[in-house]
């Protein structure tokens, strides 16, 4: 067992890419009118961004098949939309509105889908992991081959209960990818201020579990690690490591202004670094589209996304008889 850092690259096709670029797209687009929409007053409560961690769920979903479970932290309406939850129930939700996930009642933070096997959505930093862990146990117990892929970030890497569910993990040989999306902070602490050593990849080693770090802002290491990481969980070795090195550009959440950070350190990996400008020019170098080819699917999603905008202000808010129901006594 050895943690390693990954550098291979896979091969890939035009259809390939051009799906990467679309659901990043999606995500981003998604984010940035969440953010309108909180500026006006329409969304309340906390909302936290992914944009900038795009390649991260969108490279592991490429990995991922059918039945396979995910769970993940607050910053979780990438990973619905990645999934395949559907853009006007997130969006509902976050509008607090009859027609979301969660009836309205949860909001950014509370969504679920047993359909696409996505497990939430949770605002107690660290507490999807044993959950996620749970997940695979399920799994494991009920003799299925299905994998759990279970986010967390850096920050949340320091939490005590990662390190009981890592044991548990390893002796049970749980199916479980431990995904660390290493975004550099935790709300405004940056990583070389809270945590002890500089690689969580390595995390595992006391348990007996194999890490790696993957670039998280390129879609395709992503997925070549994600399904590395696949196998081994498949083929019943027990859990695997990923620290996926990313970035977030905005605040922690909405109410951030971000000012442990100077502007140009965001300005350069925005400029340098974006995983969805990395796949465009993928797309035109080998001539597998034209610019005006990615401005029509960029017009595309934007019109998804509008659309779940319109349905999100549409849909009524939930009832008052909805505060009896979904309750437990
Ligand atoms: C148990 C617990 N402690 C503290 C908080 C407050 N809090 C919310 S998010 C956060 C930082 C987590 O950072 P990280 O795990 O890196 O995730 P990121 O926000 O970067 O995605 C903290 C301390 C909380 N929600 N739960
Ligand atoms: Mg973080």
């Amino acid at each position: 067992m050895a943690a390693r850092k990954s550098t291979s690259k896979p091969n890939t096709s035009k259809e390939e890419l051009l799906s990467f670029y679309r659901d990043m797209l999606l995500i981003r687009r998604f984010e940035e009118k969440a953010g309108q929409l909180y500026g006006m007053g329409l969304i309340g409560g906390f909302c936290h961004l992914y944009i900038g961690q795009e390649a991260v769920v969108v490279g592991l979903e490429a990995a991922a098949e059918e039945g396979d479970k995910r769970i993940t932290s607050y910053r979780d309406h990438g990973h619905m939309l990645a999934c395949g939850m559907d853009p006007k129930g997130v969006m509902a939700e976050l509008t607090g509105r009859i027609g979301g996930y969660s009836k309205g009642k949860g909001g950014s933070m509370h969504m679920f889908s047993k359909e696409r096997h996505f497990y939430g959505g949770h605002g107690i930093v660290g507490a999807q992991v044993p959950l996620g862990a749970g997940l695979a146990f399920a799994d494991k117990y009920m003799g299925t081959d299905r994998v759990t892929f279970t986010y967390f970030g850096d920050g949340a890497a320091n939490q005590g209960q990662v390190y009981e569910t890592f044991n548990m993990a390893a002796l049970w040989k749980l199916p479980c990818i431990f995904v660390i999306e290493n975004n550099q902070y935790a709300m405004g602490t940056a990583q070389r201020r809270s945590t002890s050593t500089p690689h969580l990849y390595t995390r595992g080693e006391a348990f007996g579990i194999p890490g790696e770090m993957v670039d998280g802002m390129d879609v395709l290491a992503v997925k070549a690690a994600g399904e590395k990481a696949v196998a081994h969980c498949r083929s019943g070795k027990g859990p695997y490591i990923l620290e996926v090195m990313t970035y977030r550009y905005r605040g922690h959440s909405m109410s951030d202004p971000a000012k442990y950070r100077p502007r140009e350190e965001v300005q350069k990996i925005r400029e340098e670094r974006d995983p969805i400008e990395h796949v465009r020019e993928l797309l035109l170098q080998g001539k597998h589209a034209t610019e005006d080819e990615l401005k029509a699917i960029d017009k595309e999603i934007k019109a998804i996304v509008n659309e779940a905008a319109e349905f999100a202000k549409e849909s009524p808010e939930p009832p008052v008889e909805e505060l009896w129901t979904d309750v437990y006594a």
